[in-house]
C-alpha cells in the first residue's frame, strides 16, 4: 500500500529516527488534530493548575494516553494502515500492535523534555518497538521540537533517565555510551510524520512560543514481544498479563495489518486508562 523509499529505511536503520515528509494531507491532518484536540479537552480541560502547581514531569507535557479508546472517530488515524504499514516497514516487522497512543501537548511555557530511551521505561521486551510522532502543525526548535541522538539505539542502554520521576526501581545498570553523538534537532514540516526507534535517546526543547505545540504519538510494537518486567504498566495491568506472557488482548490490539473497515472495539471491563500525565 504504502511506496515508502528504501532509502528512509537504511536511514531509519543507521540513525534510529526518520522525518517522513508530506505523509499526511492538510484536509486530514486538520482534522485528524481537531479531534485529538477536543480528546485532550475532554480529558484534561478542566485542570486549572498553574505551571508551576505540577510535577516536572507534566511541565514537560499534557499527557494523555489510550484515546483512540473512548474516541471513536479517533479509531480510523490510529488504526491508519498507512502508519501501520510504514512503522512495520521501518522497524522490520510483519504485524505491529499499539502499545498505547498519547497526545503529548506541550503549552505555552512548557519545560523541555528530559533526554531519555523509552524502552526502559516499559516492561516489554525485546526493544521491539516504534512511535510515530505527529505534530499536527509542525515543530519548531523556539516551540518544542525534539533532538534525536543518531546510532544511539545501535548502543544499547544508555544511563537509565525516569523522566517521570515515579519508577522506584533503577531496571539497568548504567552504561555510559562515550561513543554516543549529540543530539539532532529535528524541525519537523507540517504533514510530516517523525518515527523513533524505542532505544533511540531523545529530548525535547522547551515551548517558548504563546501556541501550545499539538503532537498525538502512536507506540507500536512487533507482534509476539512479552511482559519482561513486573512494573506496573497499564497497558500490561489492566489486561492481566504477566511477567514472561505474550502481550495480547483488547488494550493492545493489532494496529497492521488489518482491514482498514475493521477497526478494534474498545476494551471493556478493564478499567479506564490513566487519566493524564501517569507512566509514560
Ligand atoms: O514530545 C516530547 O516532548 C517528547 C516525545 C517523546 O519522548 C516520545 O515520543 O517518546
Amino acid at each position: 500500500m504504502t511506496v515508502l523509499d528504501a532509502s528512509l529505511i537504511q536511514t531509519f536503520q543507521r540513525d534510529g529516527f526518520v522525518v517522513v515528509e508530506d505523509f499526511f494531507d492538510f484536509h486530514d491532518l486538520d482534522l485528524f488534530g481537531s479531534i485529538v484536540d477536543r480528546a485532550v479537552k475532554n480529558r484534561v480541560g478542566s485542570d486549572s493548575r498553574s505551571m508551576a502547581e505540577k510535577s516536572l514531569y507534566e511541565q514537560s507535557f499534557q499527557q494523555c494516553m489510550n484515546l483512540w479508546e473512548d474516541n471513536t472517530d479517533l479509531k480510523k488515524f490510529t488504526f491508519g494502515q498507512k502508519l501501520g504499514e510504514t512503522a512495520g516497514l521501518l522497524l522490520g516487522a510483519e504485524a505491529l500492535r499499539i502499545w498505547h497512543d498519547q497526545a503529548l501537548y506541550k503549552e505555552p511555557g512548557g519545560r523541555e523534555t528530559d533526554p531519555h530511551q523509552d524502552w526502559p521505561l516499559w516492561p516489554i521486551g525485546p526493544a521491539r518497538q516504534i512511535t510515530a510522532w505527529i505534530p499536527f502543525d509542525g515543530s519548531t526548535l523556539k516551540g518544542g521540537a525534539v533532538g534525536y541522538s543518531p546510532g544511539s539505539h545501535r548502543l544499547g542502554l544508555a544511563k537509565f533517565s525516569d523522566i517521570t520521576r515515579e519508577l522506584t526501581e533503577q531496571p539497568y545498570p548504567y552504561f555510559d555510551h562515550s561513543e554516543m553523538k549529540d543530539l539532532s534537532w529535528v524541525e519537523a514540516p507540517r504533514g510530516s510524520v517523525v518515527f523513533h526507534h524505542s532505544l533511540t535517546v531523545h529530548q525535547a526543547k522547551a515551548n517558548t512560543t504563546d501556541t501550545t505545540r499539538r503532537v498525538y504519538c502512536i507506540i507500536y510494537f512487533e507482534d509476539g514481544c512479552i511482559r519482561s518486567r513486573p512494573h506496573w504498566h497499564q497497558s500490561l495491568d489492566r489486561q492481566g498479563i504477566e511477567d514472561g506472557q505474550r502481550i495480547e488482548g483488547p488494550v493492545t490490539p493489532v494496529a497492521w495489518p488489518r482491514l482498514t473497515s475493521d477497526l478494534p472495539e474498545s476494551p471493556s471491563g478493564m478499567g479506564t486508562p490513566p487519566q493524564t500525565g501517569f507512566r509514560y
